[in-house]
């Protein structure tokens, strides 16, 4: 299985099959699902999650090393200004600072996480998605791939992060810049991300391609694709 990845050019070195083999399976099970919604969010924790206090480390199992100066972040499709930005340039946008519960499909959820980042609205403004835009599609150095609407790419709580806590973002955690979208299940939010394409067309990334749901509401439990 270290045959060249479908998923991108710059994959190496081996994913661990068994996690995403047994998340595969979860899927098709329909593992976790309570059948409980809470649209409105009268509770803080969405159905079926529990609260942890540490911070999971989850993804497919590369943990690439990008370091901050050989950081680029490219953002290109539907935008009348494609741009390629160093992570110098990014630091030189206007920042926020930002506290918000994150929520894995795997079940674990931890609250009051601070950020520090840039809004995906400022980043929308410089690059100027087309009117054909309606979905974003990551890309992340570690070949991993997931994919939004452009509606909950453009909310106003969604950040291209690179601090956590004060202290630089981790490498485990996708230092030097992930996505952190709040509202919906943590792997929309792309660790180690490489590219942000506006695009006409929605695409599954990696795990909406193995039974996860393509929209990813923990409120009302879009864990999976076939419930
Ligand atoms: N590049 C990349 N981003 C990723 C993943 C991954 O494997 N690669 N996993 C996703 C999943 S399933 C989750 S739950 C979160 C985990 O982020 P954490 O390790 O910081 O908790 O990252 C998401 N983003
Ligand atoms: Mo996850």
């Amino acid at each position: 299985m270290s045959k060249k990845n479908a998923m991108t050019g710059n994959f190496t070195g081996k994913i661990k099959e068994k996690l995403v083999a047994a998340k595969r399976k979860w899927a098709s099970d329909g593992r976790l699902l309570t059948g409980i919604t809470d649209p409105d969010r009268a509770n803080r924790l969405p159905p079926g999650q529990r609260l942890v206090t540490d911070w999971p480390v989850l993804d497919i199992g590369i943990t690439p090393h990008v370091a901050p100066e050989d950081y680029q972040l490219e953002i290109n499709g539907q935008v009348r200004t494609p741009m390629s930005l160093s992570f110098g340039d990014l630091l030189d946008l206007p920042h926020v600072t930002a506290k918000n519960d994150i929520h894995c499909v795997t079940s674990w959820s931890r609250y009051d996480n601070h950020w520090q980042g840039i809004l995906a609205t400022t980043l929308a403004e410089m690059a100027g998605p087309l009117p054909a835009a309606r979905h974003v599609l990551f890309t992340a150095h570690d070949g991993y791939t997931t994919n939004v609407r452009i509606d909950q790419f453009l909310d106003d709580d969604v950040l291209l992060a690179h601090h956590w806590e004060g202290e630089p973002l981790s490498e485990e955690h996708g230092g030097p810049v992930r996505v952190v979208i709040p509202k919906l299940y943590f792997w929309k939010s792309a660790k180690w991300v490489r590219k942000i394409t506006f695009a006409r067309d929605d695409k599954p990334g990696f795990w909406e391609e193995r039974g996860y749901h393509n929209n990813a509401d923990p409120w009302t439990e879009q864990r999976y694709d076939n419930d």
